[in-house]
């Protein structure tokens, strides 16, 4: 398929692309499932079971993202939605499975967070949802309602329903050209966009280390380091 004939785009991202940027992967050697167990911290039972212990655990993970930058795979992308809006060639959705704010810091005007943001918080009590960047404890009051005991991070954990699956869906069936870029593959319903997206009849693109779970379902796969891939890959099309 020429760049040309391409109108609508969705690109998914996964925890790779960041972490040339210094946060870690979940799956790779060294990965934060590998030093710590998902079980225990990222599904709702573990955090009705231990609260403290879930809050240290997205409290450090803050602090990391919080010193960590943008690299140019994030820049890469930015500067392909703003080509790709300046030239009016069609839809461009940006979807990821991370909870980093790299994207918008990047330059991304539009990113679809499936699994929520690291930097925003909800309260259980009232369902006010804000922004910080400070640490949260079971402690710590609500800034609208006050009560304490009812924060939680706005992430979405295993077993929960991710968000806008329905705006992602649509776009998948629309899309002439679906690109994932540093993902395993293993984790669902993200897994399975790849198929969704052939099923619409669009060119599939892998970015990533190495190939993951669904590697064989790409029409077109390449490997190495985001940085390198992204801003090569975004030349091209
Ligand atoms: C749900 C937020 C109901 C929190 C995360 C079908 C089959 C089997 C299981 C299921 C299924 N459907 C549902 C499930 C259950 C479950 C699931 O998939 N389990 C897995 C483990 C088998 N899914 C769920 O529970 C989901 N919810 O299903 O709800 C539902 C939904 C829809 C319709 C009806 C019902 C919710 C899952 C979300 C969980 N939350 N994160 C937090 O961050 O703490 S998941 C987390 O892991 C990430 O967000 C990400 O989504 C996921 C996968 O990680 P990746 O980003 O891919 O990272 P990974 O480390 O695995 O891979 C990194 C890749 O990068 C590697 O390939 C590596 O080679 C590459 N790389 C490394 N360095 C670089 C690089 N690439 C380029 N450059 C580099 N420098």
């Amino acid at each position: 398929m020429s760049a040309r004939q391409i109108r609508n785009i969705v690109i998914l991202t996964g925890a790779g692309i960041s972490a040339e940027s210094g946060l870690g992967t979940f799956r790779d050697r060294g990965g934060i499932w590998e030093k710590f167990d998902w079980q225990k911290l990222a599904t709702p039972e573990a955090f009705t079971a231990d609260p403290e212990s879930v809050h240290a655990f997205y409290n450090a993970r803050r602090e990391n993202l919080l010193a960590a930058q943008p690299n140019d795979a994030h820049r890469a992308l930015a500067a392909l939605e703003l080509l790709w809006q300046a030239e009016e060639r069609g839809q461009f959705l940006l979807v990821t499975q991370n909870i980093d704010d790299l994207h918008a810091r990047g330059g991304s005007n539009e990113v679809l967070h499936m699994h929520g943001e690291l930097l925003k918080s909800r309260c259980n009590h009232c369902g006010h949802l804000f922004e910080h960047e400070h640490a949260i404890t079971p402690n710590t009051p609500c800034p609208a309602c006050g009560r304490s005991g009812g924060l939680r991070p706005h992430v979405v954990w295993f077993g929960e329903m991710p968000l806008g699956l329905d705006t992602i869906y649509e776009a998948l069936g629309a899309c002439d050209l679906f690109v994932a870029i540093g993902t395993s593959g293993t984790v669902y319903p993200a897994a399975g966009f790849v198929t969704e997206a052939k099923a619409a009849g669009a060119w599939t693109v892998e970015l990533s280390l190495q190939p993951g779970e669904v590697s064989t379902l790409f029409d077109e796969r390449h490997y190495g380091p985001a940085t390198k891939l992204v801003p090569e890959w975004a030349e091209r099309v």
